[in-house]
């Protein structure tokens, strides 16, 4: 005890004989000198806001998962990441007060998250800052510790009332965009709302739960678990667990699906993939028993010259059909066609490019003005 007082007393010492301090009058002196030792943030503080899906270690997995924090007299912030990291990184997407996300590579490690404000802000304000691991794969940041400057303190991040379910495949993930999720329509959309999302998708999978394109199940199986594909290639953690669905807080409003481009890619049986589709909305009705569902159409692949190419004629129909007829009235088709054109896609890959997301984000949102649902004015904690 004596010691750390004494530590403190020497430590106080310095900060104040440094050359930029005025010197303390009596009262810095003797009655409450300012605090001198970082602030520590253990992994399971119930003030971090985790979002996304996140193993026991804590790590995460799925494009978009990680945490918010609102932290009051923020000046700085290093994160501990732990051995279960991606190596040689992680790359983050962070937003610092909602200004638009930047990349930061991150170690296993210290590392040091540039949190200052271009406007400082006064004494006892908040800062609330938002991490998300932005790719589909190599997406392990595994959480340890969070270190805040000294006299910071956590106070509660308050959820958005609104809350995106996004699932799907490589369309869902800004697959080969340079920052991955933080450029992908359905990101956007959550921003634009000012909404908590989260997005379950991995590029080549299916729906129908079988091999595809490197992914050992479809989607029919692993929106269900905590991990994504990269389970399979990982050394360190190669097994899957189910997920617990009471972990996404806060419950999610609006549930978006665009799958199907893999499965006809396979070539599976539009009568397979349609009933796959029937059921396994019957299981995700299950978990979300009132929230509106959108269903996407595919935009089609498109060509330099002549129409897109489409798949699944009438499916989407016929699945949303039999989802009314049991009564369900509570789903909606999205047709996107005509939505994306060559122009819009990586020649090569015929993904959408950047600016393509950016196009559909724009599609999405009037779509669901006109539906009913509108951007919040605020963010929940500005
Ligand atoms: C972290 O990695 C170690 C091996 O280095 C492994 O034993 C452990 O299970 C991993 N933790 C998780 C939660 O995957
Ligand atoms: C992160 O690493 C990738 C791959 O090395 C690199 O292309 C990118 O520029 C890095 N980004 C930042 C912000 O350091
Ligand atoms: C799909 O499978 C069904 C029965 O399983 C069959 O009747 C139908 O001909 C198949 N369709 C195609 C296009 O192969
Ligand atoms: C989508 O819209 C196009 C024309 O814009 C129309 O031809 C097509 O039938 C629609 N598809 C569905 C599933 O409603
Ligand atoms: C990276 C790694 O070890 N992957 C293995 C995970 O487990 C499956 C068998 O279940 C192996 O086939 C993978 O090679």
């Amino acid at each position: 005890m004596f010691l750390q007082g004494f530590l403190l007393a020497c430590l106080a010492i310095s900060s104040w004989a440094s050359p930029s301090s005025v010197t303390p009058g009596p009262l810095e002196l003797f009655g409450s000198p300012r605090p001198t030792s970082q602030v520590k943030v253990r992994n399971d503080d119930p003030l971090i806001f985790f979002h996304g899906r996140w193993d026991t270690a804590p790590e995460t997995w799925w494009s978009g998962s990680g945490f918010k924090i609102n932290v009051q007299d923020l000046s700085s912030l290093t994160l501990n990441l732990g051995p279960n990291t991606t190596a040689p990184f992680v790359a983050l997407g962070v937003s610092v007060d909602y200004a638009p996300f930047f990349t930061f590579n991150a170690t296993a490690g210290a590392n040091s998250i540039p949190v200052s404000l271009a406007t400082p802000k006064g004494s006892g304000a908040t800062t609330v800052v938002r991490f998300n691991v932005e790719m589909y794969a190599n997406n392990q940041m595994h959480l340890e510790s969070i270190v805040l400057n000294a006299g910071a303190k956590l106070v509660p991040y308050v959820p958005s009332e609104l809350a995106f379910e996004f699932i799907g495949d490589s369309f869902s993930t800004g697959y080969t965009t340079p920052e991955g999720i933080l450029q992908a329509w359905d990101f956007i959309t959550g921003e634009t709302f000012k909404a908590e999302e989260s997005v379950v998708a991995q590029p080549g999978a299916t729906l129908v739960d079988m091999e595809s394109f490197g992914n050992e199940h479809g989607m029919s199986f692993q929106f269900f678990q905590t991990e994504d594909t990269g389970y399979f290639y990982n050394a360190k953690h190669n097994f899957t667990t189910p997920w617990s669905f009471s972990r996404d807080v806060p419950e999610r409003t609006h549930v978006v699906v665009h799958i199907g481009a893999n499965d006809a890619s396979q070539s599976v049986n539009q009568t397979v993939f349609v009933n796959t589709y029937i059921d396994f909305l019957a299981r995700v009705r299950k978990l979300y028993p009132t929230q509106p569902f959108f269903l996407f159409t595919p935009w089609g692949w498109p060509n330099p010259t002549g129409p897109n190419a489409y798949y699944y004629p009438g499916a989407y129909n016929s699945v949303l059909a039999a989802r009314q007829a049991l009564g369900d009235h509570n789903m909606f088709l999205v047709n996107t066609t005509g939505w994306i054109t060559y122009e819009d896609v990586f020649p090569d890959n015929k993904h959408p490019s950047v600016e393509g997301h950016a196009k559909i984000a724009r599609l999405f949102q009037t779509w669901l003005e006109n539906w009913g649902l509108h951007p919040l004015k605020t963010w929940s904690n500005a």
